[in-house]
């Protein structure tokens, strides 16, 4: 065990950097040549790697401080495993690799330094060879001035911006983003207005490297070039192009980005200037996979945006791109809020479920003629039972007996509520909404009918809160008011089956002798075939009929 310091190493002439990100904290274990923090200049940012393995004891920077060469980062516990090196305690030098390149001073001009097309190429920029073109900071017809930023080149560990040597127009970009470049490589070709920059005063060679690691350091292996730019010796600070609104990150969070697909520009930086940081990014790819979060292409996908041609799923023909008004008078209107949030929450819904839904039919002529009977006594109190009221006390005895249909999946668990909330469907005049009965189980029919009044008239003013929409375990899409037979309510996820309910009708129902009068509710029960099976869903229905024909069965 070696207590050591972990130093800021040669970066060239990269002083007084700010320390934008701090990659490990106290009790981290660190392997020799990981980055612990990013620094930043105005034109190019740098990971600081340590020199040693070992576990973090103590930061000695906090995010903010300016660094130099030499300035102590932590201190670091060193096991014998961690660190194999020979000779243990003597501080620990600077390590290895980040050697630093020269100035990325603008290249010699490749022609006349005043007027005419020029050529801009890549100048010295040390070993920072075949990096990857990351960013265009500029486009065809822009005005540059000398010493402009151009692209934004990237290493493992450091980007850099190249400068331009000249002022003028551009004409052609000579690189596009993932193009890859070393010096000499074209970037663009200007119409030279002024004369070249002046030449830098370091000239091309790159800085040597900084002295191999050494006593306390594990050897590390060679590190690969990832050279940093000296910002002091970059020319004064020239604002730059707009850069196309990328977003401003380190190497490794552009390439953590890249992996995983996510996009970048879409994640909020909470770092200085809008900086993207570790911690942004994971706590935007966590609200995508909880939901809670949708990417532009996502919510490309929903059936609004793509009907406004704004994308389809893959393997999909786009969306037809019609004009209507060839074919007569049209008027357009934006979809409501509400339209927008509940199809999108339909479209997923439709997609990711595979729903199965089975029709059935229930004799309620005892039950309506006793609706009818108790509406005449709470009419005067101002309440009225519709039959839905019944149907949400029919639900529960039948969620009750068949708890598979009052669970949601979570990934490979089923979870079963024991808990009633039932969520009903209600038309407005801005678009469906579905609040919830809380316990439903412990309310009577009368009870049940005065809050859904209640709530479908909060509904219809727009003033349900959240709370009167969450926490749904299966819902109940009644159109019985309005008329139909039967059809496909769509499942309202995390929920995993809805009762669709039409008008009831009278009908000749045989009862063995002969054909009798019955008023008859036909039933759509929508289930997940992840979750339900055929059987249980026919079962269900049965029994729904049974309690609804003959409601004592509600107490049983
Ligand atoms: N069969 C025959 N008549 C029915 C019935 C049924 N299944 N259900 C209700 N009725 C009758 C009621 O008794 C009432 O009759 P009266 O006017 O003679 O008293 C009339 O139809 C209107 O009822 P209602 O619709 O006001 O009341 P409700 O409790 O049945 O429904 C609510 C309330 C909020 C669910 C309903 O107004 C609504 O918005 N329904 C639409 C739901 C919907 O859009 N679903 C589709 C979702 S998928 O896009």
């Amino acid at each position: 065990m070696a207590l050591v310091e972990v130093k800021v190493p040669d970066i060239g002439d990269f002083k007084d950097v700010a320390i934008i990100e701090l990659l490990v904290k106290p009790g981290d274990n660190v392997k020799a040549e990981q980055s612990l923090l990013t620094v930043e200049s105005d034109k190019a940012s740098m990971e600081i790697p340590s020199s040693a393995a070992g576990v973090v004891k103590e930061l000695k920077v906090a995010m903010g401080d300016k660094i130099n060469e030499g300035t102590v980062i932590l201190t670091l516990e060193t096991g014998a495993a961690a660190a194999p090196a020979p000779a243990p305690a003597a501080p620990a030098p600077a390590p290895a690799p980040a050697a630093a390149a020269p100035a990325p001073a603008p290249a010699p001009a490749a022609a006349p330094a005043s007027g005419g097309s020029v050529e801009i190429e890549v100048p010295d920029i040390g070993d920072f060879a075949d990096v990857g073109v990351i960013e265009l900071l500029v486009k065809v017809g822009d005005v540059v001035k000398a010493e402009q930023s151009l692209i934004t080149v990237e290493s493992d560990k450091a980007s850099m911006e190249i400068p331009s040597s000249h002022a003028g127009t551009i004409k052609a970009l000579k690189v596009k983003v993932g193009d890859r470049v070393s010096k000499g490589s074209v970037i663009a070709t200007i119409e030279a207005t002024g004369g070249a920059a002046a030449p830098a005063s370091a000239p091309a060679a790159a800085a040597p490297a900084a002295a191999p690691a050494t006593a306390s350091a594990p050897a590390p292996a060679p590190a690969p070039a990832e050279k940093a730019v000296p910002t002091a010796a970059l020319p004064p600070h020239e604002p730059t192009a707009p850069p196309l609104n990328l977003p401003h990150a380190s190497p490794t969070i552009r390439r953590t980005a890249r992996e995983l697909g996510v996009p970048l520009e879409e994640v909020k930086g909470s770092g200085p200037h809008g900086r993207i940081l570790q911690a942004d990014l994971e706590g935007f790819v966590k609200s995508v996979m909880a939901g809670a979060t949708q990417t532009k292409a996502q919510a490309a996908r929903t059936p609004a945006a793509a009907a406004a041609g704004g994308g389809s799923l893959p393997g999909l023909l786009p969306w037809p791109q019609v004009d209507f008004a060839k074919f007569g008078q049209v008027e357009r209107k934006d979809l409501s809020r509400i339209k927008k949030i509940s199809g999108a929450n339909l479209h997923r819904n439709w997609v990711m479920i595979p729903h199965v839904t089975n029709h059935d039919d229930a004799d309620i002529t005892e039950l309506e003629a006793f609706r009818v009977t108790l509406n005449k006594e709470y009419e005067k109190a101002g309440v009225k039972v519709t039959m839905l009221a019944f149907l949400i006390k029919a639900c529960v005895a039948a969620l009750k007996k068949f708890p598979e249909f009052n669970a949601s999946l979570d990934g490979e668990q089923i979870v079963y509520k024991k808990y009633f909330h039932i969520g009903f469907a209600a038309d407005t005049p801005n678009g469906l909404m579905v609040p919830v009965i809380r316990d439903a189980d412990q309310k009577g029919i009368v009870q049940i009918a005065k809050e859904m009044n209640e709530l479908a008239g909060k509904a219809r003013d727009g003033k349900l809160g959240p709370a009167d929409m969450t926490g749904g375990c299966f819902s109940i899409s009644s159109l019985g008011g309005i008329g139909g037979t039967y059809f496909t309510p769509i499942i309202n996820a995390p929920e995993v089956a809805i009762l669709g309910v039409c008008k009831s009708a009278t009908r000749p129902v045989w009862d063995g002798k002969a054909f009798q009068p019955r008023l008859i509710l036909p039933l759509s029960l929508s289930w997940d075939h992840r979750v339900v099976d055929g059987a249980a869903a026919a079962r269900f229905n049965t029994y729904l009929g049974q309690v609804l024909a003959d409601f004592r069965r509600v107490m049983l």
